[in-house]
């Protein structure tokens, strides 16, 4: 009796040590988080927030808190990374730790941590690898895509000219063709320009990725358990992206029907052979939600960054004509008039190459990034960021750190040119992220950026219906993506 009751203290003693040991250990943790506002249970930080300006909301907050900090988002709890430092030290210099994927709440309803892009892990590693080598099989980073693109240039010339200098609104003339050259690598063939599928497609894409940028867009990031049930905009965001994969699905079945494992037409393709191969394996990525969710990754990747970007830009040129004009002359001087502009004239149009890099910043596609997620218990500047923390890398912030850009809330391409007008590269240039998750479709849309806006100004010049004095260039919003004003304008031949 006397025993076992020794005995049974002895257990309750051992147990209770434990659990306080795994509590003081969690409050060490705790402790060692990176500063931040006291937080609410469920609302975390949301009235401090303003969803209208995520970006400037949590930017305000680094001023009290620092370039590394800790906010609630609803009861997201993320780590915030502000300026150069901060980003590089995280994503480049402890690449592998910061390498998992965070949320973005509006596509993951879609997504569920499959495809390349929402996906961490090996999973990530395996489709990120397979999706680079095959890329680069059907042209990426070579003649064949260049060419691709050229012909694509020529098409959207035509339609240009056809608008006989009318105003018009150039969303969905630069969306096709951007859209054309990935669609060319992922299911083998270009749309025709009138296909109502494809207007569609891309009116899907459009809605979907200004919905992130909104205020109900920022508000779904941080309650959008509650907020999938419930109606509201955030509803036509699901249908789009529902769209999209229904569409996606279709193709897939097509592909199938018609597939010859001995020469695969595109993407799709070349996943399903590889499906094939590893049928055998239970813990295979190479399954058909991967497939669907990883083409829809790269149609839509493909389509709206660039075509944003491009439509950013020309109402920047329009701003600030001075530039456009510049451009202009380095196109006269170095392509001439009689021949298309191919991607080695790069080289010796710094200019250019300046503006569009200018663009980019200014443009602040994706101001916060894709959100990241440590792989495991991180220590990052003496705090300790917990295993599944999320980090968002403020890229804006590093497009904007005044340690690099003299300006950095003017538009001025001086930003990458130095005394002798020669292209300056700069560290803090990082609208595709750095370190093990950057944008691998990076050099298809520097090409594309670049053959496209040059073939377009080589052939117009770009009229407003207002003075440059009158042209707003400060984005309609900004969310998970920064979305330039509405605008229409004419493209005058010269
Ligand atoms: C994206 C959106 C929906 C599905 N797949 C990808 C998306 C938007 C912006 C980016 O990806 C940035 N490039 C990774």
């Amino acid at each position: 009796m006397l025993a076992s009751g020794l005995l049974l203290a002895a257990l309750l003693a051992c147990l209770t040590v434990m659990v306080l040991m795994s509590v003081w250990q969690q409050r060490k943790l705790w402790g060692k988080l990176p500063p931040g506002p006291v937080a609410l249970p469920f609302i975390g930080n949301y009235l401090q927030l303003n969803t209208e300006h995520m970006y400037n909301s949590l930017m305000k907050m680094s001023e009290r808190y620092g370039p590394v900090f800790t906010v609630h988002l609803g009861p997201r709890r993320v780590v915030v990374l502000c300026g150069y430092d901060a980003v590089k030290e995280a994503l480049v210099d402890q690449a592998e730790e910061f390498s998992g994927r965070g949320s973005q709440a509006t596509f993951e309803w879609l997504f569920k941590g499959y495809g390349v892009v929402f996906s961490s892990g090996e999973r990530a590693k395996q489709l990120r690898r397979f999706a680079i080598t095959t890329l680069r099989d059907f042209g990426m980073g070579k003649r064949s895509i260049e060419e691709r693109i050229q012909e694509e240039a020529g098409f959207l010339l035509q339609t240009l000219r056809d608008t006989h200098g009318a105003f018009i609104d150039p969303t969905f003339f630069l969306s096709r063709s951007v859209s054309n050259i990935i669609s060319s690598i992922v299911f083998g063939d270009r749309f025709d320009y009138e296909d109502k599928q494809f207007l569609s497609l891309l009116r899907m894409m459009l809605g979907s990725f200004q919905f992130t940028a909104t205020s109900m867009g920022q508000l779904y990031e941080m309650f959008s358990s509650v907020m999938k049930h419930l109606p509201g905009p955030q509803q036509q965001a699901f249908k789009d992206l529902q769209g999209l994969e229904d569409f996606m699905v279709e193709k897939v079945e097509q592909n199938q029907r018609t597939l010859d494992p001995k020469s695969p037409r595109d993407f799709i393709d070349s996943f399903l052979i590889r499906m094939q191969k590893e049928q055998e394996n239970p813990n295979t990525e190479f399954h058909m939600k991967n497939l669907v969710r990883t083409t829809l990754n790269l149609f839509f990747a493909g389509t709206e960054t660039v075509s944003t970007t491009l439509r950013y830009g020309f109402l920047l040129l329009m701003k600030h004509p001075d530039v456009e004009a510049k451009v202009h002359e380095e196109i006269n001087r170095v392509i001439g008039k009689n021949r298309q502009p191919k991607f080695e004239d790069r080289a010796k149009m710094p200019y250019t190459e300046a503006v569009i890099h200018e663009i980019q910043r200014f443009g602040d596609m994706i101001p916060m990034g894709l959100a990241r997620r440590v792989t495991k218990d991180t220590e990052f500047r003496n705090f300790l960021l917990p295993k599944g923390t999320e980090v968002f890398p403020m890229l804006g912030s590093v497009l904007k750190d005044p340690k690099f850009f003299s300006n950095p809330k003017d538009f001025n391409p001086q930003h990458f040119l130095d005394e002798k007008g020669q292209f300056k590269k700069n560290d803090a240039f990082v609208p595709f992220s750095i370190g093990k998750r950057y944008c691998f479709g990076e050099g298809l849309a520097r090409m594309e950026l670049f053959l496209l806006l040059t073939t377009i100004m080589q052939n117009f010049r770009f009229k407003s219906p207002h003075s440059p004095k009158d042209i707003d260039v400060s984005p309609k919003s900004v969310g998970f993506a920064t979305i330039p004003p509405n605008y229409t304008m004419s493209f005058q031949p010269h």
